[in-house]
């Protein structure tokens, strides 16, 4: 590349430049300096070409890129300024209205009546006024919000989510209305984390880290995952290092939003699937990031199972109950689970003693990341209309896989941890450096 690039430039030497033009002794010095100075600065750029890393975040709608993005400042740069907090704000009020809003919509189809008399003005309040006036925080939006919560039947419908389309962090706002309707919230790192906003167009964001003495840059590219979004995919493909595939573990009872008909687990494994098998990514390795635990264990807990959607794919899922978890598969679940203990020193005993863990649990991570794996070997293919390469067409990438649960600041930088060193090894080979 460097040598092309002088060669677009032409020869600075004193026989080279003008075809023969003779340069006196003086101007060839000066020459001689002007191709060193180039030649440095050439090999700078070429230095920094090999620092600045591009990643980029691919996944379906909801899978936790952007909020990966997020972990990234907050690790990585200078986290969120006060002002950059209150900015967040209206964000937050858009995730409770839209929340209430959902659920109200749903108990209508799900025939769930609201359990409590004054609730039906507030379900009114919500349908009406609420849906139209986008910024409302009076205290009366408040009120309402707060008795609907409250109401039993809301409750019930939202034990129900997975029925109809619920933003993941509703719950966790919805608790907290108290908090957010005071005149002095400013929103945590873990509410910015929590709160949801679609990403329509391509974000970027550049950050430096201190690796082995020499400081790495990397850009990190965040896309929009919806079907309408994926389009745009293309642009960012070019000189990516690797790609970080968000893949949510909790779905498999869910529908995607923009098409109710299709199960967003089967959506992620297809489109898993198209970019492992893209002829544009074929020296790009893929850092599967395995997320939504934290939800998947809650959901388990509520008495969701994966069998229960073995009907619907049977091509996909055709060994689940047969399926055994090694003992080195729970450890490497277990010990990616929020709230481990760091100090235990044994790795062994240390995923031992998380007797917390339901085994249907690590049982349904499990078996999720192999269908991941197996669409690597070649071993299933979701969208017949892909034709899976022969191994040796993969020789220059590879797939590695995390749990993660991406609102969990510790988790994620321990797995960004190990993600570097994988992403500048991969970097170094194809460089031939390594
Ligand atoms: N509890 C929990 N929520 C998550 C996790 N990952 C993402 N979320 C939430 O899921 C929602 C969608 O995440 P987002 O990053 O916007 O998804 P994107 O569409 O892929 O960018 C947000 O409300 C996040 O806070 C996770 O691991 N656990
Ligand atoms: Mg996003």
């Amino acid at each position: 590349m460097q040598q092309q690039v002088m060669a677009c430039f032409g020869g600075c030497g004193p026989e080279g430049e003008g075809g023969g033009v003779y340069l006196s002794s003086h101007e060839a010095k000066i020459a001689r300096m002007r191709d060193k100075e180039l030649t440095k600065l050439l090999n700078k750029h070429h230095k920094e070409d090999m620092k600045r890393l591009k990643l980029l975040l691919l996944g379906t709608g909801e899978s936790g890129k952007s909020t990966i993005t997020k972990q990234m400042k907050i690790i990585h740069i200078n986290g969120y300024s006060f002002a950059e907090r209150l900015e967040k704000i209206k964000d937050i009020i858009r995730n409770v209205r839209e929340s209430l809003l959902s659920m109200v919509g749903a108990m209508h189809q799900l025939n769930i009546p609201l359990q409590n008399e004054e609730s039906r003005a507030s379900a009114d309040f919500m349908l009406n006024q609420a849906a139209r006036q986008v910024t409302d925080t009076s205290d009366e939006f408040w009120d309402h919000c707060e008795r609907l919560w409250a109401d039993p039947g809301v409750q019930q419908c939202y034990d129900r989510s997975h029925e109809y389309q619920l933003i993941d962090c509703a719950k966790y706002f919805l608790d907290k209305i108290g908090e957010i309707r005071s005149p002095n919230y400013a929103p945590s790192d873990q509410d910015i984390l929590r709160c949801r906003a679609i990403t329509t167009s391509i974000q970027h964001i550049e950050f430096d880290v201190p690796d082995a003495g020499q400081n790495v840059k990397f850009s990190v590219y965040d896309v929009g995952g919806q079907q309408g979004e994926r389009k745009k995919w293309i642009q960012v493909f070019d000189s990516v290092v690797a790609i970080l595939y968000l893949g949510d573990t909790s779905c498999f009872d869910q529908t995607l939003r923009e098409d109710t008909k299709k199960s967003r687990l089967i959506e992620s494994l297809e489109i898993f699937e198209q970019v492992w098998n893209n002829r544009f990514l074929r020296p790009v390795s893929i850092l599967l990031f395995l997320n939504k635990i934290d939800i998947l264990a809650e959901k388990i807990a509520k008495g969701r199972k994966l069998q229960q959607f073995l009907d619907q794919h049977p091509g996909v899922f055709p060994d689940y109950e047969t399926s055994v978890v090694s003992s080195y598969e729970r450890m490497e679940f277990v010990e990616s689970f929020p709230g481990g203990h760091e100090h235990t020193s044994k790795r062994r005993s240390r995923s031992s003693s998380r007797t917390d863990i339901n085994p249907d649990v690590v049982k349904t991570a499990v078996y999720i990341k192999n269908l991941f794996t197996k669409i690597v070997r070649g071993e299933l293919s979701i969208n017949k209309t892909i034709q899976p390469h022969p191994k040796e067409w993969h020789q220059n990438h590879s797939c590695e896989y995390f749990y993660t649960c991406a609102v969990d600041t510790n988790n994620v930088k321990k797995v960004l941890e190990g993600c570097r060193t994988l992403i500048i090894r991969k970097h170094l080979e194809r460089f031939g450096i390594l």
